[in-house]
């Protein structure tokens, strides 16, 4: 069922959209971290969660938990947990771990 889902064209379309979308809104929340705390700054990274969430939804993640707490929880040594790291800085996917989070994953 899982395989289906993947090599579905609507699949392939929807997710390389909300990949593209966490990819600029990661690029944004870059950005946001030169600004100084405020609205601007929030909405930011309000918006750049929520597609991150979604993103982790579409490759079967638990829906309320970012990619960056997925793989600190799961895989915190995996190259794109390194890659992570030195992009929003060291330690970053093991502080976005939600301890609470990770139950709804349906692949475990
Ligand atoms: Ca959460």
């Amino acid at each position: 069922m899982v395989v289906l889902i993947l090599l579905s064209p609507i699949y392939l379309i929807i997710f390389s959209t909300i990949l593209f979308m966490w990819l600029i809104c990661a690029l944004f929340y870059a950005i946001s971290l030169l600004l100084p705390a405020g609205f601007a700054k929030s909405y930011i990274f309000n918006v750049m969660v929520s597609f991150d969430q979604t993103a982790n939804a579409l490759t079967f993640g638990d829906p309320d938990e970012t990619i960056s707490g997925r793989f600190g929880r799961r895989w915190p040594d995996s190259w794109f947990s390194k890659l992570l790291n030195t992009l929003f800085g060291v330690g970053h996917v093991q502080q976005a771990i939600e301890p609470d989070e990770g139950k709804d994953d349906l692949i475990k």
